[in-house]
C-alpha cells in the first residue's frame, strides 16, 4: 500500500464513495468529504459556541489501492492542471447536499469550515456558484467558513476581495489557512477581510521542546489578538502540545490528538456534538 494512503488500517474498513466508477482516472465522484472537529483549548473561547465546529477535508478514493488518498498530492496536481476550481466546487456541493438533507443537523452545528484554493477564490464566478448551491440545498450561509490556503498564488486580489465581501454579506466567513508557512501571510491579512487565522501544523510538531516554535506561535497569537481575530492551531498530536498552545494564548485547536478525520456523514456529525460539548 502506498504511504500516502490515509491511515490504511482504518480506511480499509471504510468503503468507496457511492456510485464511484471503478477506474483509476481522476473523477469528481472519487472525491469524498471527511471531517475533523475543532475544540476549544483552555477556558477562553473567542466566539459564542453554537455547536461543534468542523473542518471538511477532501479525500480521493483510489480504486486500485482500495483506500482514500490524503489531499496534499492530488490538490497540488489539480492546481497544476487547472482542475482545482472544479474539485473545490465538487467538495462544496457534496457538503451542502449533505447539510441540506438534514435541517436538524444544520441547527446543531457551529461552523463548517471548507478549504478553498487561492486559485479558486480568484475565479470571478465563485461567489455566484456558492450562493446558487446554498440556495439549491437550503443551507444557511452563516454555517460556512471558507479556509483559504496560500500554497498557490492568490491571483487578482481585487477579484478575491469582491468574492469574499459578496459572500460575507450573506453571512459566510473566511479564515486564512496554513498561516506562518508561506511568504504572503502578513500581506494577505492586510489586503483581504479574513475573520480568523489557522496556524500551520508544522509549528505544532515538537512545539513542547522547541523554544523557537513557541516564540513564533506566541507572536502569531498575540498579533491575531491585536487584530481581534480568533486563532486555530492545526495538527495537534498530543495533550502536551494542546496545553502549551493554551499557555501561548491559542484558543482553538484541532489534530489527531482530538479527532482523526472520518467520513462526513450525518450520523458522524451528530455524534461529534456531545463529545465537543464535554470538552468545553
Ligand atoms: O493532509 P494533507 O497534508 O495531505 O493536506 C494537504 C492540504 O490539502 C491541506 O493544506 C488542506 O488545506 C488541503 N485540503 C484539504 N481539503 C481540501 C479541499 O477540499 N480543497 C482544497 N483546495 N484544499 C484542501
Ligand atoms: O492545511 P490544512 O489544515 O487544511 O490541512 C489539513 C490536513 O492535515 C488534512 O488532510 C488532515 O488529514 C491533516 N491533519 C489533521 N490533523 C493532523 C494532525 O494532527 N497531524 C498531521 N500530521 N496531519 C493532520
Ligand atoms: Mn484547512
Amino acid at each position: 500500500m502506498n504511504s500516502s494512503c490515509f491511515t490504511p488500517l482504518r480506511t480499509r474498513t471504510i468503503g468507496p464513495p457511492a456510485r464511484v466508477p471503478a477506474r483509476p482516472r481522476w473523477d469528481g465522484r472519487h472525491l469524498r468529504p471527511f471531517f475533523q472537529r475543532l475544540v476549544p483549548l483552555g477556558a477562553a473561547v473567542d466566539r459564542p459556541a453554537r455547536g461543534p465546529h468542523v473542518e471538511v477535508l477532501a479525500r480521493l478514493w483510489d480504486p486500485l489501492a482500495g483506500c482514500y488518498r490524503t489531499p496534499g498530492p492530488f490538490i497540488a496536481d489539480a492546481e497544476r492542471h487547472d482542475r482545482i476550481g472544479t474539485l473545490d466546487r465538487h467538495m462544496v456541493a457534496q457538503v451542502l447536499a449533505l447539510l441540506g438533507a438534514c435541517p436538524a443537523l444544520q441547527a446543531g452545528l457551529g461552523q463548517v469550515m471548507i478549504n478553498l484554493s487561492a486559485v479558486t477564490l480568484g475565479q470571478a464566478d465563485l461567489g455566484d456558484d456558492i450562493l446558487a448551491l446554498l440556495d439549491r440545498h437550503g443551507v444557511r450561509a452563516d454555517l460556512l467558513c471558507f479556509e483559504i490556503t496560500e500554497t498557490a498564488a492568490i491571483g487578482p486580489l481585487a477579484q478575491a476581495r469582491r468574492t469574499m465581501q459578496a459572500l460575507q454579506r450573506h453571512g459566510c466567513r473566511f479564515a486564512l489557512d496554513d498561516f506562518g508557512s508561506g511568504h504572503a501571510s502578513f500581506a494577505l491579512l492586510r489586503d483581504l477581510p479574513f475573520e480568523s487565522i489557522k496556524l500551520d501544523g508544522s509549528f505544532m510538531r515538537e512545539l513542547d521542546h522547541d523554544p523557537v516554535r513557541q516564540a513564533l506561535v506566541r507572536c502569531m497569537s498575540d498579533m491575531a489578538r491585536q487584530l481581534g481575530l480568533p486563532v486555530v492551531a492545526e495538527g495537534i498530536e498530543s495533550a502536551a502540545t494542546a496545553r502549551r498552545l493554551a499557555e501561548l494564548g491559542v484558543t482553538w485547536g484541532q489534530g489527531f490528538h482530538f479527532h482523526r478525520p472520518e467520513p462526513m456523514t450525518a450520523a458522524a456529525l451528530r455524534t461529534a456534538e456531545p463529545e465537543v460539548a464535554a470538552e468545553r
